[in-house]
């Protein structure tokens, strides 16, 4: 649960900091100088621009917003601007080279713990400092782009850099799970006021009315998305939104991103490695079209965001909604897959402990589960603090994510967290569950 103290975040604080750096280290330090400036796939930044914007936002908002020092590095501000250079630019952009980039974010990180340990962090009136917000802001920025960084390295061709153990055993009642969970209808509380490190389009806290809905128990699993794939799913426009049809064509797509056929069966790479696709996984590396066509295949269709955060916080005995889907807790290993501890989801039915009140499981950890909707700003949303974080994506270009994934570390996840991206979006460790909508009781 959340300190009621302010000072409890100076720790909390430092230890997210240093929790980050560790995997940034990880990730940057298991390639040789070569990887880390090359371009593994148009799509990503090579592995040593991520690298040097995580000091450069670093820079921006703890030394010089936070703790009013002088510039380090004003010169490199424009080449680590994301919206200054388009992923495909950056590899021909004037990049520190890798030793200059650990050079500069250990320079940065020093000085920003020194503001850290000098900053008041009850406020008194800056919402910059209240609760720490800005070193929890950085310290998810940088969990962030470890995700991005974890992306192309599953992207990257050749031998495999990262190992991790497999996730726990599937508990005993996995397999005979209800298929879909009832969420009784009526209004819940949407978004949060209260969280201290949550992003501004997380808020405010506001009410929903949801209607009843059936959501799975489970997110869909490669076995049932194979059956999809060979009932003909993607040769039936049938199934598919017409731009999802129109991309599919083109691109010539026929079945989840890193799959191939091998004989009556499937294969797939991951992190360097090729192996059969579990049936019992969640489907990963799919996009928000083939999450739809899928489950109009099925007869049923995504959950709205409303309806994915209903079934994940709302406590019917209570009526309250919870920070996470088992309660109020911080993740925990027995809550969910997080923190890139296993590079792969977990079974279907693993994590009974962070089941919500009604029983959905795995909506936290494992794979971002793409919602039927658009990115837009709750009612009262104002952008904090600036407006590149998320205010310019609102629309109805992008579709949201919600619940995070194996590669998301817990600071940069809860209940109310929203991420979002392209609907042709694969190479993102996104899969889905489906809903209906259910008859209102008489
Ligand atoms: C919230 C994951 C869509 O990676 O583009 C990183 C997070 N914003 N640096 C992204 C982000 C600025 C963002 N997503
Ligand atoms: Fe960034």
């Amino acid at each position: 649960s959340l300190p009621a103290d302010p000072e409890a975040f100076r720790q909390r604080a430092a230890d997210a900091l240093v929790r980050a750096r560790e995997r940034t280290g990880l990730l940057t330090g298991c390639v040789d100088g070569p990887e880390l400036t090359a371009q593994h796939s148009p799509l990503m930044s090579p592995l040593v621009w991520d690298l040097a914007h995580i000091g450069n936002q670093e820079e921006q908002w703890l030394l010089r917003a936070v703790g009013r020092r002088d510039a380090l590095r004003p010169d490199i501000d424009k080449v680590y601007d994301a919206f200054e250079h388009p992923r495909a630019e950056r590899p021909s952009l004037p990049l520190l080279p890798p030793e200059e980039a650990r050079g500069y974010v250990a320079a940065v990180r020093e000085r920003a713990l020194d503001v850290l340990a000098d900053t008041a962090l009850d406020g008194g009136g800056d919402a910059l400092t209240e609760s720490g917000f800005a070193f929890g802001m950085i310290a998810q920025h940088e969990q962030q782009h470890d995700e991005t960084m974890l992306i192309t390295h599953q992207l990257r061709r050749g031998p495999a850099a990262l190992t991790a153990p497999a996730p726990p055993p599937v508990p005993a009642d996995a397999a005979t799970l209800p298929a879909e969970v009832l969420v009784p209808g009526g209004p819940f509380t949407m978004g949060t006021s209260a969280e201290p490190w949550s992003l501004d389009n997380e808020r405010p806290a506001h009410e929903r009315d949801v209607a009843a809905f059936a959501i799975d128990t489970v997110p869909v699993g490669n076995g049932a998305y194979a059956r999809f794939v060979e009932d003909g799913g993607y040769d039936d426009p049938r199934w598919w939104a017409p731009a999802g049809w129109a991309y599919i064509r083109e691109h010539r797509l026929a079945a989840p991103l890193f799959w191939r056929r091998e004989g009556s069966g499937w294969l797939r790479r991951r992190f360097g490695v090729v192996e059969p696709v579990p049936e019992d996984e969640p489907v990963l590396h799919v996009s928000w079209y083939e999450a739809d066509a899928y489950a109009r295949w099925a007869g049923r269709r995504l959950p709205t965001e409303a309806e994915w955060e209903k079934a994940a916080r709302h406590d019917p005995a209570t009526g309250r909604s919870l920070r996470f889907p088992w309660g109020d807790a911080d993740p925990g290993p027995e809550h969910a897959n997080l923190g890139q501890r296993h590079l792969r989801p977990a079974p279907l039915g693993s994590f009974p402990r962070g089941a919500s009140p009604l029983g959905v499981r795995q909506l936290v950890g494992d794979v971002w589960e793409w919602t039927a909707s658009d990115f837009l700003p709750y009612p009262g949303f104002s952008a904090f603090p600036y407006r590149e974080y998320s205010e310019v994506f609102f629309g109805d270009a992008h579709k949201v994510l919600r619940g995070g994934s194996f590669a998301v570390d817990p600071v940069a996840c809860r209940g109310t967290f929203r991420n979002w991206d392209l609907p042709v979006r694969r190479q993102i460790f996104a899969g889905f569950r489906t809903a209906r909508s259910a008859p209102e009781a008489a």
